[in-house]
């Protein structure tokens, strides 16, 4: 099995057409550069649904390993109190650069990568909706990510202060005014952040023209892999949520350029209404990057249990609530802004509401493991993983939703412990899973499962060591984003085990990249369904070809696929 073009091969497209002659004695050395150009030049032309989402994930995980180095940096200052291996200024830019790039170029990419390339196939479809809006999309995402990047080099700009932004990913006013903010790193976050911003609405618009007009003959709605519910979720917060950001960020660019004073208090404007702009965006944006892993892992766990979904109709209701009520909690990052008792009381209570269908849906993965046989294959590994960490998550985000709780700890590393443990946990375990379950339908093989196994384990470890201590130097008062601290404040053992945890996820992620390498260069081809599987995108070849069904499939049932294998035992005897 070979390299990327896998199964593209015999669907060169007719432009693309200088095949070399390599009968012709001496043509053989320049054949392969030829060859590598052709194949660059069809991948960068590309419009298949399938290009596009590996491009979107190859291009996340390559902002994944600068966002990591960012955060070995951090922690390498941290290992003991009173370091100058960063100065503050470094580090401020350093944890900015992380988070944002954590959010915006990992997170949304990958999981609308993933989105893009299997959301056809499941449905039944051809492709998406738009397929040149969705390359024009990925274009965006990764100008933008690259137009952040390039503040290391431009934007000392007019002012002579310089390199990338500062003021954390949430960008609050007023640093970012002019008098704290000098030169243009701000702007590039503006800038940057923006259009890979348009590049995510572009795909949102397209999965939601692609669902509900491409689905195969039978695919009701409610038959949907549930996945594609949650896909489509996420396209309808993103269209409620990304504009509001957007409009918040030409308000700042027209502070910082134009003379405007939005969020400018001494000038009649408002820090607080960035923050409640900020967040009427951010706090979905973390559904954004949360529904998705539940997707995978509601295709994941159903096939490894060998049962069908627990309570589906109810799974898709709680993904439906989670999107409203998601509106509407967005101050519960605000509780120490000094809002009136009453709208505190209030976001609290809508913060405890979404743990209900949250918690229902816990229960339902359990639900379909129970009584099941379990094959603990790296996926599933990957998927209870997920479950434990994202329970023990969801009970930290429910205890900082208690307001005076959050008085005391807002701003710790408490809340730092609490993220990572909702955001990698739950959103990269689920990302990791769904690259170990699907990688045989993108290119005809298994990633090794050993080397998953060793991956699983190593970086679960060092995620723990990392993470969980900073509930506790969190609790004994160590404020976030500090470079460095005093001694004999009881913080610095907590510190060492958290670096300490590092060189592990980085042992972890660089197992897996090996194993991606070695198996795309010397992979044992698998067959079609190597999970036996029973959504749509099994019932095509791996990888499958550029019209992704030979025939256009029928569905069915919810599981088409079993259908077809069993037709002895039909799916509708367990709906
Ligand atoms: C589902 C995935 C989740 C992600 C990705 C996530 C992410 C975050 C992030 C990034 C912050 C930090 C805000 C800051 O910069 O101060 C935060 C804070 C917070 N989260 Fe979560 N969260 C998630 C789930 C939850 C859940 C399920 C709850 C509660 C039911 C929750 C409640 C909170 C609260 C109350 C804060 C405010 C902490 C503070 O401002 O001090 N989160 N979360
Ligand atoms: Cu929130």
């Amino acid at each position: 099995m070979s390299t990327l073009s896998t199964g593209h091969g015999a669907s060169t497209p007719a432009g693309g057409g200088s095949v070399p002659d390599t009968r012709r004695p001496g043509a053989a050395r320049d054949s392969g550069r030829v060859d590598l150009m052709a194949r660059l030049h069809e991948w960068t032309v590309t419009v298949d649904h399938k290009r596009l989402g590996i491009l979107y994930v190859a291009s996340g995980l390559f902002f994944f390993v600068i966002a990591g180095i960012q955060a070995t940096l951090m922690r390498l200052q941290l290992v003991v109190p009173v370091n100058d291996f960063l100065t503050p200024d470094t580090f401020n830019r350093l944890f900015t650069m992380h988070g944002t790039t954590m959010v915006f170029l990992v997170g949304m990419p990958v999981l609308l990568g993933i989105a893009n390339f299997l959301v056809p196939l499941m449905i039944g479809a051809r492709d998406m909706a738009f397929p040149r809006l969705n390359a024009f999309g990925f274009w965006l995402f990764l100008f933008g990510g690259l137009l952040l990047y390039y503040s290391y080099i431009g934007s000392a700009g007019l002012y002579g202060a310089g390199s990338t932004p500062d003021a954390g990913w949430f960008m609050y006013a007023p640093l970012t005014t002019r008098s704290f903010s000098r030169g243009n790193a701000t702007d590039y976050w503006i800038l940057g952040i923006m259009v890979s911003g348009f590049g995510s609405m572009t795909t949102a618009v397209n999965l939601v023209a692609t669902i509900f007009s491409m689905r195969c003959p039978g695919m009701t709605l409610m038959r949907m892999p549930l996945l594609v519910w949650m896909m489509i979720v996420v396209a309808v917060l993103i269209l409620a949520v990304m504009p509001v950001l957007t409009a918040a960020q030409v308000m700042l660019l027209f502070d910082r350029s134009l003379g405007a004073h939005f969020f400018n208090p001494q000038q009649e404007g408002s820090a607080l209404l960035w923050q409640h702009l900020f967040w009427f965006f951010g706090h979905p944006e973390v559904y954004i990057l949360i529904l998705p892993a539940f997707g995978f892992i509601s295709e994941i766990i159903p096939v490894f249990s060998r049962k069908v979904i627990f309570g589906y109709p109810l799974m898709v209701a709680a993904t439906v609530a989670i999107c409203f009520i998601s509106l509407g909690v967005w101050a519960h990052h605000m509780f120490v802004a000094g809002l009136s008792p009453f709208l505190n009381a209030l976001f609290a209570a809508s913060t405890f509401l979404i743990s209900v269908p949250t918690g229902i849906k816990i229960f339902n993965w359990i639900g379909t493991m129970w009584g099941g046989r379990i094959r603990f294959d790296v996926p599933m590994l990957f998927a209870t993983g997920f479950l434990a960490l994202f329970v023990f998550g969801g009970l930290t985000g429910i205890m900082l939703a208690v307001v005076p709780f959050d008085w005391q700890l807002s701003d710790t590393y408490f809340v730092v412990g609490h993220f990572h443990y909702v955001l990698i946990g739950g959103t990269l375990f689920g990302i990791f899973g769904a690259i170990f379950y699907w990688f045989p339908k993108a290119f005809g093989c298994k990633l090794d499962e050993r080397l998953g196994k060793w991956t699983f384990w190593i970086f679960l470890i060092g995620f723990t060591l990392t993470f969980f201590p900073m509930h506790i130097s969190g609790m004994l008062g160590m404020p976030r984003r500090i470079y460095t601290y005093q001694p004999d404040r009881g913080w610095e053992l907590w510190n060492l085990i958290s670096t300490i945890g590092v060189p592990l996820q980085i042992a972890g992620v660089s197992i897996l990249v090996w194993n991606i390498i070695r198996t795309l260069r010397r992979g044992e081809p698998c067959g079609d369904d190597p999970w036996d599987a029973w959504t749509l995108e099994w019932a095509t070849t791996s990888p499958p070809p550029e019209w992704n069904f030979h025939e256009v499939p029928v569905c069915t049932s919810r599981r088409p696929l079993w259908d077809r294998k069993h037709p002895e035992d039909p799916d509708e005897h367990y709906e």
